[in-house]
């Protein structure tokens, strides 16, 4: 079943639902902000403070991060993640099989995206609600020359408590860290977060984010994402933004899917690309 419902800021929810799970899906943004498997506990974190305003983005959820991951190269006025986080979608198709729950969300180029990114694109987001929560987002290059994006699917998972956490998959891969001064490093073992975590792990096709204190594992699965990026924001940084209460850092971590830094995906004319995120939650 799928069921609208307006804010009073005018933002539409989409609520999916089936025997399966039921998730909540932004139409501004194309952002997932619950994913709740039956019975079960939301998989997803959403900040008690985030604003619902349009031309704001919503802190939680899946953002997605789109045509740059992170600043701007050059322009330094330019949105952070890019600019559809903060665009209004539109409903491209819903359907419902024995398996799930589906809608397609679609965004395309306007004058407004031109004075960000001066090219024709099509962006599709296919949400799959079944016993996993599935994203498949589409980048088709609609003018005629080519261009080169980077993008994520910015996840934050609600979590019991940050210390009792562990992301495993990336023993003995090499990460940027993003804290500070950038500097490459290789993860030995599991992912612990006990400060500032700001890194983008250039491979694995797969990883765990585990939580015994909630007896819950989350399996993070993509296609088309070179990059895992791992986020949290600690103490002073939680202060900082508006958007977030000071102790949301330990009830949360970022697990993205992405394509980043110098992982750079090239469009020819005409030319599309599909990148897939799965979420498999256990327990
Ligand atoms: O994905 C990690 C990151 O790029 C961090 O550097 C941090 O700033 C975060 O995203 C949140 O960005 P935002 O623009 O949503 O505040």
């Amino acid at each position: 079943m799928i069921t609208f419902k307006t804010l009073s800021s005018g933002i539409t929810i989409l609520t999916l639902s089936n025997n399966y799970a039921t998730a909540e899906v932004s139409l501004y943004a194309a952002q997932v902000l619950s994913f709740k498997p039956k019975n079960k506990n939301d998989i997803l974190f959403v900040s008690k403070k985030s604003l619902y305003t349009p031309g704001k983005a919503i802190r939680g959820g899946i953002p997605v991060c789109w045509p740059w991951f992170g600043p701007h190269a050059t322009e330094k006025d330019f949105p952070v993640h890019g600019f559809v986080r903060t665009a209004q979608w539109r409903l491209a198709g819903m359907e419902e099989n024995s398996k799930g729950t589906m809608v397609t969300l679609e965004c395309s180029s306007s004058p407004e995206t031109k004075k960000f990114w001066n090219h024709d694109f099509t962006l599709s987001l296919t949400v799959s609600v079944g016993k996993n929560l599935e994203l498949k987002l589409t980048t088709k290059n609609d003018g005629s020359e080519s261009v080169s994006i980077t993008d994520a699917f910015h996840t934050y998972y609600r979590i019991s408590e940050i210390a009792n956490v562990s992301v495993r998959g990336f023993d003995g891969t090499r990460y940027i860290d993003r804290v500070g001064e950038r500097t490459e490093k290789t993860q030995e073992g599991n992912i612990v977060i006990s400060g500032e975590t700001d890194r983008v792990y250039l491979g694995g096709e797969k990883c765990v984010v585990s939580d015994p204190s909630a007896k819950r594992t989350v399996t993070v699965k993509k296609d088309g994402f070179p990059d895992t990026i791992v986020w949290n924001p600690w103490i002073d940084r939680s202060k900082a933004m508006v958007d977030f209460d000071d102790d949301e850092y330990r009830n949360m971590i970022c697990v993205e899917a992405g394509s980043a830094l110098d992982n750079k995906i090239a469009l020819a004319p005409g030319a599309s690309v599909t990148q897939k995120m799965t979420i498999v939650p256990r327990g």
